[in-house]
């Protein structure tokens, strides 16, 4: 049986179309999960919208619609776009959903028999945009002197009767929990952010709201929803069949990793393990808190008018190309900027120049030198032998470092595989040995054709549907395409011997251009 393997991204507010920090962290995840799909994982990959709360309420006021009307048409988009991105998630969860309100209860009701809930009145600033409330030791001054919240949002000072969760107990847990197990935050800069933060000791947290009714009922007082938060965390047990703990529940739970962005770490590795302890569940495997994706080195806001549709980008370039520069431009886990030039020359200079045409180069002289027909048997040199064993380091190295969320510095490692093959292409110069030596000119095109496929493989779970467009050219079977097949040395023979011939080659790695300005 494969290992299970479990992926969750955050849920999206649909309060507005989706940003491409939306799509970045959604890229990941898929990458992360074809990757572990094709490393042999049963994997199961959920993302979603997180459709309460007052910032919901708010928006929908303002649109004057219903907050139901505004979740529907906005999470249509984020589905949309995650279709565009070929996005493979098993799960799309909608928090409005019923099966969510009776998980979100359930664990409700399990926090309360451990005694961890009870009644009592919050007075504390209260930031809507971020759906937090802060110490005033916590808040920074605005231009105006104004308060405003670690987040830099606008804070105001809120009374409400509430009913509290006691988080103030579970500090030495946590504590315990990030001590046993280091890799539990991710990267080291978080997870010393969130140490700090719960070794300065923790105060109980208001998790019911009775100022607005869009959100979860709590269970047995019909006037107080819960605090979103609580319910938005829920939604990784929902989408398993909690509170039923059998099925995808047994197979799946805990999840191997939360891939959330850098802020909103403190609420996935503070909060949801102390509910999960509290309700005696046990705890995700690893809280990964990306980078931000910044536009020209700066964060997108309405008000710069910086904002940039992820739509458009996927219309302007592509989807692959935008995948693989996400995934290879920015140290993951930390910042990163984009611009159309900076996604133009990684996708050129990378997949256009080097892989792409690498594999294009390959399968044309293939077809237009040999018929389009492979042999085996040829002799190997020790040159082939250099070469095949520099892509074996490549994709090993590509997928030694995918395994630890490198994406970067796999891709880069991936990338000297290609460089290997395109000297040899210059050095071995086959046009060159078509005249002077055919069975050479031969042997190296197969050797060749061998690398290639290694290569699209390795980098398939970055640019899937390219690598299928190239690998359905190669004749590789659609079910011989996850990384298993690396290991089987008898597979060249094997296709060969289908008589499979190479047709006329259409890249799949086209040049892009810039788009002229209009000015
Ligand atoms: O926080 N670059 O939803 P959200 C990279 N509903 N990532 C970014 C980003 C950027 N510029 N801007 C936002 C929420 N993100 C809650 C989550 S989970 C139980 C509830 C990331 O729509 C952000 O860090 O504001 C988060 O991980 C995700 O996008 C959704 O953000």
């Amino acid at each position: 049986m494969a290992d299970p393997y479990y992926i969750t991204t955050a849920i999206h507010y649909p309060n507005g179309k989706p940003h491409i920090g939306h799509a970045y962290e959604t890229i990941a995840a898929d990458v992360i999960a074809r990757f572990q799909r094709a490393s042999g994982r049963e994997v199961r990959f959920q993302t979603g919208t997180d459709e309460h709360g007052l910032k919901m309420a708010q928006k929908a006021r303002d649109l004057g619609v219903t907050p139901r009307a505004l979740s529907d048409e906005m999470s249509g988009y984020f589905k949309d776009l995650f279709d565009l991105l070929e996005i493979g998630y098993d799960n799309f969860i909608r928090t409005t959903e019923d099966s969510h309100h009776a998980a979100s209860q359930a664990l409700w009701k399990a926090m309360e028999a451990s005694g961890d809930l009870y009644l009592d009145r919050y007075e504390g600033w209260y930031s809507i945009r971020d759906e937090a409330y802060y110490d005033e030791s916590e808040l920074t001054k605005g231009e105006g002197g104004e308060k405003l919240s670690p987040q830099g949002t606008p804070v105001e000072w809120t009374v409400e009767e509430s009913w509290f969760f006691r988080l103030s107990k579970y500090a030495e847990p946590l504590l315990q929990l990030y001590r046993d197990n280091p890799g539990f935050i991710q990267p080291d800069s978080r997870r010393n952010e969130v140490m700090r933060f719960v070794e300065g000791g923790l105060r109980d947290l208001s998790v019911s709201r009775t100022s607005f009714d869009w959100g979860v009922k709590v269970p047995g007082a019909d006037d107080h929803v819960m605090y979103v938060w609580v319910d938005a965390l829920t939604n990784y047990l929902t989408g398993l069949g909690y509170p039923d703990e059998t099925g995808d529940f047994a197979k799946y739970w805990p999840a191997d990793l939360h891939l959330i962005g850098k802020d909103i770490v403190r609420f996935h590795a503070v909060y949801w393990p102390a509910f999960l302890m509290s309700a005696g569940l046990p705890i995700p495997k690893q809280v990964f808190g990306h980078g931000f994706l910044l536009n020209r080195g700066q964060k997108e806001s309405k008000s710069l008018g910086n904002v940039t549709d992820p739509v458009a980008l996927i219309e302007q370039f592509g989807v692959d190309p935008l995948r693989y520069f996400l995934m290879r431009e920015i140290a993951f886990g930390q910042d990163g900027s984009y611009s159309p030039e900076a996604i133009v020359t990684r996708a050129n200079a990378e997949l256009a120049n080097s892989f792409g045409n690498l594999a294009q180069r390959t399968l044309s002289m293939i077809f237009k030198n040999l018929d389009g027909k492979l042999a085996s048997g040829l002799p190997i040199e020790p040159a082939d032998e250099a070469l095949l064993q520099a892509v074996r380091d490549g994709v090993a190295g590509l997928r030694s470092s995918f395994a630890d969320l490198a994406f970067s510095e796999g891709l880069e490692a991936w990338m000297r595989g290609v460089f290997a093959c395109n000297a040899y292409v210059d050095e071995m110069a086959p046009w060159a040995l078509r005249k002077s030596d055919p069975d050479r000119m031969k042997a190296v095109l197969n050797v060749l054709f061998r690398c290639v496929r290694d290569l699209a493989i390795a980098v398939r779970p970055v640019v899937p549907g390219s690598i299928d467009r190239l690998l359905d050219q190669m004749g590789v079977a659609a079910d011989a395409r996850d990384y298993a097949v690396l290991a089987d040395a008898g597979w060249f023979d094997a296709l060969v011997a289908t008589g499979f011939v190479v047709d006329k080659p259409v890249g799949v790695f086209p040049r892009l251009e810039l788009p002229q300005t209009e000015d």
